[in-house]
């Protein structure tokens, strides 16, 4: 019949996400590739149901504090790019980062992300003026730290763990080797992969992410969750890419939200108790509903009004506007009758995985049967 949707195959496959079977990378990709409105919500509202049964209708929420958007790479996707004259390049100075570091905490966040361009000025003298922030924030801030800093020498894995950072991200963007080289130019596949191998080994929590929109394929989309599984990554995202003034992929167009919601929902199938942001680094305020009802469970790159600091794909959108701020996220939140977990549970949050990553070595390998 023309327009017929096979329903049967889509209910198998969320039947066994369900009770949490292992998909395969067909099914995967089956998923990935759906169009049709009332399939895709299925999935959606099957994300939402797992979402629910392991942290309830509780959400958290990352401070975002990009403290030097100086950079020594030259990414082809990125804004900051060392070659890119157009961007706003800035370091904040201590008192500025201490003042965000205290006002974020005020309104409520549940974690500070400390993030920065591999900035020449930190990798020089071996990460000691960032460790000596990081010493300063925990006295104004008492909640878990997150730090963003690029591709750093395996012993300052050890320094951040010991100066009490919980988490590392760095992002490979994708696991097609081929395309990464397009992407992050003139940086290794393998040295980026392993620094996070490194970092959970040394009890650090870690977080890999991906872009859609950059020339990847839904067999690729399928593969780079085989590496989240493999890196044991404790927290999964993906943004859509978006275009940025005086880069080389200036050109190209954004991509279909849906893909990027499609991945959400997927990731929530696979990887049912992770964390998985939903950014107002892309869209703002506008697209954070339909993150969440994708079944997300943390909302990222929440930025206080008025201090100039920057988002990373989306430099200024909402920021001035107090959008991107507790208050200006509570309304959607309850219009998805979601609400802010508390502080204290974040932090057990992290505590317990923390621990797990003790007791266990890595998880298995294969993710796909
Ligand atoms: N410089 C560090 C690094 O690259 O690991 C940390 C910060 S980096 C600015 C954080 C991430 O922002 C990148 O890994 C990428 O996923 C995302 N990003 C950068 N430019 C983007 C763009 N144009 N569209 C969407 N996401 C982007
Ligand atoms: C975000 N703008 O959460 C931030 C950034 C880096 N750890 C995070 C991409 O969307
Ligand atoms: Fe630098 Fe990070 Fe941007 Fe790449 S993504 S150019 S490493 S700031």
């Amino acid at each position: 019949m023309p327009g017929h949707v096979d329903e049967s195959k889509l209910n198998d496959i969320l039947e066994k996400a369900e009770r949490a079977a292992i998909l395969t990378q067909e099914e995967i990709i089956y998923l990935l590739e759906l169009q049709d409105k009332v399939q895709v919500e299925k999935v959606f509202q099957t994300a939402r149901n797992i979402r629910r049964r392991f942290f309830s209708n509780k959400i958290f929420m990352y401070g975002f504090i990009y403290f030097s958007t100086f950079c020594r790479n030259d990414c082809t996707f990125c804004f900051y790019r060392k070659s890119n004259d157009v961007s706003v390049r800035y370091h904040k100075t201590e008192a500025e980062i201490m003042e965000t570091a205290h006002s974020l905490t005020e309104s409520g966040v549940h974690l500070l992300d400390l993030t920065m361009g591999e900035d020449p000025r930190y990798f020089s003298q071996g990460f000691k003026e960032l460790l000596e922030l990081v010493t300063r924030i925990k006295k104004v801030s008492n909640l878990p730290l997150m730090i963003s800093p690029g591709l750093v020498p395996v012993e300052t894995l050890d320094e951040f763990k010991k100066a009490g950072i919980n988490w590392y991200a760095c992002y490979q963007e994708t696991h097609n080797r081929q395309l990464y080289e397009r992407l992050r130019v003139g940086q290794s596949f393998d040295n980026r992969l392993k620094i996070k191998l490194l970092a959970r080994e040394r009890g650090l929590l870690v977080e890999e992410g991906l872009l859609t929109g950059v020339g990847e394929t839904v067999q690729d989309l399928a593969e780079s969750l085989a590496f989240m599984k493999l890196l044991s990554a404790d927290q999964v995202r993906v943004m859509s890419f978006v275009p940025q003034k005086g880069t080389p992929m200036e050109g190209l167009s954004s991509p279909s939200f849906l893909r990027e919601l499609l991945m959400i929902a997927v990731m929530r199938l696979v990887f049912p108790d992770k964390l998985i942001p939903a950014s107002l680094d892309v869209d703002g305020i506008a697209g954070l509903k339909e993150r969440l009802d994708a079944g997300a469970n943390v909302v990222t790159s929440l930025i206080p009004p008025s201090t100039g600091f920057a988002g990373v794909s989306q430099s200024t959108l909402d920021i001035d506007e107090g959008h991107r701020t507790v208050q200006g996220i509570l309304p959607i939140l309850e219009s998805c009758k979601l609400e802010p977990a508390h502080a204290r549970e974040y932090a057990q949050w992290v505590k317990q995985r923390q621990t797990d990553i003790s007791m266990t070595k890595r998880e298995g390998v294969g993710l796909c049967g």
